[in-house]
Formats: structure tokens, sequence, C-alpha cells
């Protein structure tokens, strides 16, 4: 065993022993408890950067830890490989997207390597690769035909300049990101998921999903967004509309209908096209709406405007006659693109009525009372009694909810309904990089599925794109087809799918990744699925997540898989966050400076109280503490790190900084120690290994030193099994382990005994270090002595009698302040321990001069006198 510890050296050979011996290779074993350990794949941007490496440190140490409870433990890996950056950086480096994209996979999956991961790679799979979308491209076919892929028209941002189709991100302050061009909204035919049918389903299975956390069950439900509410008709004043007909509106508010002053229409609603037929300064506003973004975050804040139109109609109880106004806060993909207005109770409403002049009718007593004056407060929007309502007045919301409904009933006029905030997922984007939507379009047939003979739609990788619309538009060769129902020359579709469809479904597709009878091999997926272990960021709590359910469904009612959900557990990490230097520039803007190009300067507490540029050693301002960003140039790059130290100190620096949900704060000092750590560990087992490895330990014969070594190695096992076992908290196991380590460091090594008792805490420090450290406890464990590699052995078990103590100290208290200590026999009775507590010194000090009221005595650990 070599003195020093020389991480480079020990990685490298631990890792070749995995590669030989195929280590991480599963297949199904029948009869042995599987594991399935999943981190959420990369998308191959180029090199890993701080939040992969903990997400897949995190993963690892999960999946290693499982096997060594005995599982049969899968864990893999791939590639989330089709999307937008790879055609950015086509554009600038004049490189194809799968060039690059390959490139990347090829790189990032050396420094995965290097990282020691327990994956199998023979299950890698690379979404951009026509042996894997082609089954997506079959699921489309199947979907489309039972009508839950349907094509209808969507609104997109359009850049007039590129005459391409932007997404919402792209869109910044109204204008496109490359262009500069004032975007529009254009209806364009698409695709869409109806995931809307599955709504009710992906809402109550969330009860289901016991290892989520409830925050990411809460942000799914509010996405889901059900709500129980009324349509209601507003039947056309005939003098002013000229036609018959009714306007319905959806609202989640029937209570408040008496206090309806107005109604708003959407810009593209069929009233508003009608009111602007001789209006053009309506018209003109129409078309101001229609243009602008589509993203719904931007509507919610944008400025809420609105024209009048000389429609009315009638109110459904009241016959009251409403103006029809068309507002820019009403959405036309939403309830029925209309709204009954109740500026007293509803914020928007209120905003708009105080803008125009509207009047505003109070109809709930709230507590803030019966009156909303301006401003608008949030009470106004509460549940309460019905005032100024007529018949309707004193109910609550639940029985005028009720009453309503039958009175508007009565008048056919209204019904109650269950809406959905959810909507359709639109997957067609018009891009290059992404998986070929499998549709023929013929003149005659309409759209065609593709059929599955004729499967994959193979994406030509040898294109160039430029950014003015998707390349696939202008590649006849591409295009160009027959119908494969009558045989009529026919067009391909040439949009491709949203790359959320391919992240979708690329867990199941582990299972049997070779597979080419299906999208997945049923037997294979229900033997690995649902995932036991589920790790990434909360930044995919919603939409991926979501889609991935939904997918997961959709495969079921297809058979090809039993269970109703895809992950079982859910652990989302914290962030990876760093300090941040900068310095103001003349315009008022920021220069950040990396954190390695700073000297920090540090008070008593090691805070940071100043900072200087190492190259100019003059002062820059400190920015806090922020996630690891390229914008905030508070980056630090693994690789370096995995260099210097080696990928072992990486591991370990990044579970202990803090709990697996934290956010990880990164710094140089807490690298170093765990790299200090990880020598001392060495430097223990070195000494020990070189005078030769002792007998076997004989537990009757320790004396009492001896028994407190013992039980200072099981108390880690302990400890660090109910932290890590129970609640992934691998940072206290560690400080476990490290607890053990100082007490190893001291123990004596005179005698056979204690040098054996040395062996068993080293093998300890070993195996309860193997998941997070895996390579030095691989060599630790040979250099023990041991039989076989440390993947393959078990995780310690505690020998309970070496934790029994022959004396115990215990604290004691007066009226719950400390006052002392107290050694008693292990075996003490409840009296002895009382008699023993009353006798302290200062016990009797604190408590002179008072009657002693009561002694509680909590077994092993406490006394508490009450005394007065
Ligand atoms: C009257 C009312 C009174 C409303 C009140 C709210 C409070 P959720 O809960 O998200 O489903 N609404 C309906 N359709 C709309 C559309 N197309 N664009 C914009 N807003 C729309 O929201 C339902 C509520 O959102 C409905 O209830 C309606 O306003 C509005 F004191 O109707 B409410
Ligand atoms: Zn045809």
């Amino acid at each position: 065993m070599h003195e020093q510890y020389l991480p480079r050296e020990i990685e490298a050979a631990a890792r070749s022993h995995w590669d030989a011996q195929k280590s991480f290779v599963v297949s199904e074993q029948p009869g042995k408890d599987t594991f399935y350990c999943l981190s959420m794949f990369p998308y191959p941007s180029g090199k890993l950067h701080m939040g992969h490496v903990r997400n897949y440190t995190i993963g690892d140490v999960i999946a290693r830890y499982q096997r060594m409870q005995g599982k049969n433990v899968l864990q893999p890996m791939g590639w989330d490989a089709f999307g937008m950056p790879a055609e950015n950086a086509a554009m600038k480096n004049k490189v194809a997207p799968a060039k690059w994209t390959y490139e990347n996979i090829d790189y990032m999956k050396t420094q995965l390597k290097s990282l020691g991961l327990a994956i199998d790679w023979t299950r890698e799979v690379t979404t951009c690769k026509p042996d894997y979308y082609r089954w997506e491209q079959w699921l489309f076919t199947r979907l489309f035909e039972k009508g839950i892929i349907y094509r209808k028209n969507g609104t997109v941002n359009w850049d007039p300049v590129d005459q391409t189709v932007l997404a919402n991100e792209q869109v910044i302050d109204g204008r496109g990101w490359r262009s500069g061009a004032l975007i529009e909204k254009r209806e364009i035919p698409m695709y869409y998921f109806k995931i809307t049918a599955y709504a009710e389903e992906l809402l109550q299975s969330l009860d289901e999903l016991d290892g989520w956390p409830e925050q990411v069950k809460t942000m799914q439900r509010n996405w889901i967004g059900k709500s129980r509410g009324m349509e209601i008709s507003f039947p056309y004043d005939a003098a002013s509309i000229g036609s018959e007909g009714a306007l319905k509106v959806f609202t989640t508010r029937p209570d408040t209908l008496m206090g309806a002053t107005y109604v708003a229409v959407a810009a593209e609603h069929p009233l508003a096209t009608l009111a602007a037929q001789n209006n053009p300064e309506l018209q003109a506003f129409i078309d101001e709406c229609k243009r602008g973004g589509v993203a719904e975050a931007d509507i919610a804040t944008q400025e809420k405007k609105g024209l009048a139109t000389a429609l009315r109609v009638q109110h459904p109880l009241s016959g009251e006659l409403l103006p029809v106004w068309v507002a820019n806060y009403v959405l036309m993909n939403y309830g029925e693109g209309a709204v009954m207005a109740v500026p007293a109770h509803d914020e928007r409403d209120f905003a708009f009525a105080h803008k125009y002049g509207l009047p505003v009718k109070s109809v709930i007593r709230t507590s803030a009372g019966d009156e909303t004056p301006a401003p608008w407060q949030d009470a106004y929007g509460e549940h309460g009694q019905l005032i100024n309502s007529g018949l309707f007045d004193g109910l609550d919301f639940d029985g005028a909810f009720d009453a309503i409904e039958v009175a508007l009933q009565k008048k056919n006029l209204g019904q109650s309904r269950v809406q959905f905030r959810l909507r359709d997922w639109g997957i067609s984007r018009q891009r290059y990089w992404g998986c070929p939507i499998p549709i023929i379009h013929c003149d005659s047939c309409g759209d065609v599925p593709v059929p599955e003979d004729q499967l994959p739609v193979v994406l030509p990788e040898d294109v160039v794109p430029d950014g003015a619309g998707s390349p696939l538009a202008r590649m006849p060769e591409f295009y160009q087809c027959s119908c494969p129902k009558c045989g009529a020359p026919a067009k391909r579709e040439t949009d491709t799918m949203d790359t959320f469809v391919e992240s979708s479904w690329y867990y199941a597709r582990y299972a049997s990744p070779q597979f080419d009878q299906g999208m997945v091999d049923p037997a294979a997926a229900n033997h690995w699925l649902p995932v036991d272990q589920y790790i990434g960021g909360i930044e995919h709590a919603i939409l991926h997540l979501l889609y991935a359910r939904f997918f997961h469904k959709l495969m079921r009612d297809e058979g090809l898989v039993s269970s109703n959900e895809p992950f079982k557990n859910l652990l989302t990490q914290g962030m990876v966050v760093a300090d941040t230097y900068y310095r103001t520039l003349e315009n008022g803007g920021k220069d950040w400076f990396n954190p390695a190009d700073v000297e920090v300067e540090r008070d008593a507490k090691a805070k940071i109280i100043g900072a200087r540029l190492k190259s100019d050693g003059l002062p820059v301002e400190i920015g806090g503490t922020e996630k690891m960003s390229k914008s905030k140039n508070n980056g630090v790059d693994p690789q370096a790190m995995i260099d210097a130290y080696g990928a072992d100190t990486c591991r370990l620096f990044m579970m202990f900084a803090s709990p697996p949900d934290a956010s990880l704060e990164w710094s140089d000092a807490g690298v170093e120690g765990a790299s200090r750590f990880l020598r001392r560990v060495w430097r223990l087992a070195h000494g020990h290994v070189s005078t030769g490895l002792p007998g076997a330990l004989d537990v009757a014969a320790l004396n009492d030193e001896q028994k407190a070594v013992r039980r200072a190695i099981h108390l880690a096992i302990k400890q660090a099994s109910s932290d890590v076992g129970q609640h992934h908290k691998f940072n206290t196991a560690i400080a476990q382990v490290m607890t053990l380590m100082n007490v190893l460091e001291k123990a004596p090594s005179a005698s056979a005994q204690d040098r054996a008792l040395i062996q068993e805490g080293l093998e300890a420090v070993t195996l309860l270090l193997a998941p997070i450290t895996p390579h030095i406890c691989h060599e630790l464990w040979q250099r023990l002595g041991k039989v076989g590699a440390v993947i393959d052995a078990a995780w310690p078990a505690v020998d309970e009698s070496a934790l029994v103590q022959d004396s115990l100290t215990l604290v004691v208290q007066v009226n719950g302040k400390l006052r002392g200590q107290i050694e008693v026999p292990a075996s003490a009775s409840r009296e002895d321990v009382e008699a023993a507590a009353r006798g302290n010194e200062n016990v009797q000090r604190f408590t002179e001069g008072q009657t002693i009221r009561k002694v509680i005595v909590v077994p092993g650990k406490l006394v508490n006198i009450v005394a007065s």
C-alpha cells in the first residue's frame, strides 16, 4: 500500500476493475428485489456543469447504497439530444447539429465516467437516434388514430423578418431574439396531445405519490388547476346585436352573478369580430391585441386595456342590459373566451372598471366590509354572505352556487361544470433538430399517419440550419412522398416534435433499450418500472414530470406497462450556489468576475468582508451567493476539481456540504477539507496495514477502553444507517464517519486486540463511505485483506450488544435548566438514578429552600427536577 493517497492511480484502477468485471451491467433476476435509480438525463450541451455533477452524485450514492442492501440495482444514463442549442451552435459554427451533438456526447460521457458512476452503459439511450425516436413516431401514429392526438390551429409567435415561429423564451420584450422584429401572433395548424382527457386522473393519482415532495405535488395540482364553475349564458340584445343567441361565459364565482356590470370578450371572439365590422378603431385595437407574445405570464402582467362596443347582452336573471367590451385580459383559449365582469370582487375587473369608469356593485360581505372602495384589497375576492342580490341575500358560497344554478337551469341559461386550467399539449415545432412528425398530407385523403412498416421517418443528419424557418420545408427530397392510402403524390409533414416528448418516456426505454419489436419490451418494463428513485432539479417540477406521468398512462393504455405512475419516489436536489463579485461599468451595467479570479478577506467568523481581483489587486463588489450561472460568471468547472483532487473528493464534498434537497454552497475550503479527510482515512489505513493485518477480534475479552472504541464503531453504523436509509441525509452520515475516525485515530494500537478493533473500525469506515467515495473504498477494501470487491459487500450491520454501556452519563436539569451531570451504572433503577440526581451538589444548591415537586427521568438521557 502506497504511503500517500494518490487519487489518480486509485481511481483509474477501480474503474478498470468495474469495467472489466462489467460490475454495473444488470439483467432481470426473478426473485431478487429490484431498485431502479434514475437521474434526469442531461442535454448534451458541451460539458458537465456543477448541477449535473451534484445530480449524478446523489443518484449514484443512492444506487450504490441500495446495491449494498442486496438489491438488483439498475442505474442507466442517456442523452436528451434534440433541441435548440444544437441549432444555435450550428448556425454559429457552421456545423451540423448532429455532429455537434455527437461530439458533445462523447466528451460528456468521458466526464461522467471519470466521476465513477455505477452506470449500466450498455443501456445508453440517445434520443436523436432513429432506433429511439422511431417508437415515439409509432406511438404518435397510434394516438393519432385513437384521437388522442389531433390537429387544430394554434396561436404562435411569428417573426415576420426571419419568417419563423419562435418559442416564448425567444421573444424578448415583444421582439424576436435574433431579428429584433416585432412579433406577431399567427394561427398555424399544429398537432396536440389531448392531455386534458387525462387531467382528472393526473390530478387524482398525485394522491398515491407518497414518495414525492409535497411542494412538487402542489405545483402539479395548481398547474392542472381543477375548478368547479358554471357556464352562464347572457342572451343577446336583439336591438344591438341583431341576431338570436347568447354569449356564454365561464365563471368560478356564480355567487357574484348579481354583481356583474359588464361582459368582456377576447379579441378573437366572434362578438368582437362582429362589433368591429364598421368600427375601424375597434378593429385596430383587435389587431393590436393579436400582436404580441402568447406567453401567459406576459398576459397576466400586461396593462389591462379594452374598448367598448355598441353591443349589449341581457343579464340572465335581472334582464338588465349589460355592455359588451373587448378586453386584452380575456384569453380566447380559456373557458369560453368571455367573462362576466364583477368589478367589486375580481381584481382584473376591478382595475378595468376603474380605468374605464364602469359601475362597481358589491354583492358579497367580505372581511373588508360591504363596500369595495379603491384600492383593491385581497379580501374583496373572499367568499362570504351574499348582499344586494335580491332573493339570494344571506346565502353563503355553496348555498348561492346551488340556488343560482337552479334559477339559471329554469331558464336554460346555466349549468355547473368542472374546468381545468390545463390545456392540450401542442407539440408541433417548426424546427429542424427534432423528431419528425410522422404524418403525410394528401389532397384527397387528408392527414395520413405513416404506416408502421415505413417508420422511422428519418431526420437527415447532415443539414446546417440558417435560422430562417425549418430547412426541412425546403428539402423536396425530405417532404416529397406518396400517399400511403391512395398512392397519389403527397407531402410529408416538416414540423418536428417538442423535445419534451422524447424526455417523457426515456425512463421506460432503458428497461429494454435495444428492443426492436416495440417501444418497450413489456416484460422488461414491468420488471423494472416504476422507477424507485428519480432525482433531478426542481425546474422540472411541472412540465417534464407532468408529461412523463401522462406518457406513462398513454403507454399503460396501449398495454405496454401495467403501473399507473412512472416515478415512485422523487428527490429534487437543491441548487449549487456560489459567491458573486462584480464591478459597475460606466454604462451602469455589471462586469462579473469568477470567484477563482478573486481574493477574499474574511473576518474571524469566516464571513467575507472584502474582495480584490487577483489580476490588478483592486477591490471588487460582493454580490452575494447566487445559483451558479454564466450570467453571473460564478460557475466552477467540475472538471478542474476532478483533475486537481480526484472524483472521490468531489463526491465527498458534494454529499457532505448539505443534504441533497437543500442548496449547496460552493466553497474551496470545503473541497480542501474533503480532500484532507480522505488523506486521513488513507493514512490510518496505511499505518494499520503496514504492520500486518491482525487476527480475529475476541469480543468477550475487551477491556473498558476497547469497549468504548467498539461502541463508537457501532454507534456510527447505527446512526449513519438511519440517516441514509430513512432520510437520504448523507451529510450527517458522513459526519458520523468523521466522529468515528477521530476515535480510531486516538485508539491504542499496541495489542492484537487493539489492532483487531481498528480493523473492524476501518472496515466500517470503508463500507459506510463506499457509496460516496467508491474508488478509495475499493482500494481500501482490498488492502484490508477482504475477499471480493467492496461493491459486492453488504451495508454493515449494527451489533446491538456493542452499544450497551456499563455506565451512563445523564444530564441533570432543575426546572428545565442544565445544572450538572451524573454517572450511573447502566443497570441502575429509576430510584437509584433519582437518588443520584438529588444527591448532585449543584442540584442541591439550585433547589435550596424549595420543595421538589416532581422528578422526570428520561432513561439514558436526562433527569429533570421540578422545584418551587
Ligand atoms: C366572474 C368572477 C367574479 C370571476 C369574481 C372571478 C371572481 P380559474 O379559477 O382560473 O378557472 N375567466 C374565465 N374565462 C376567462 C378567460 N377566457 N380569460 C380571462 N379570464 C377568464 O378562473 C376562472 C375565472 O377567470 C372566472 O371567474 C372568470 O372570472 C375568469 F369575483 O367570473 B370569474
Ligand atoms: Zn391519398
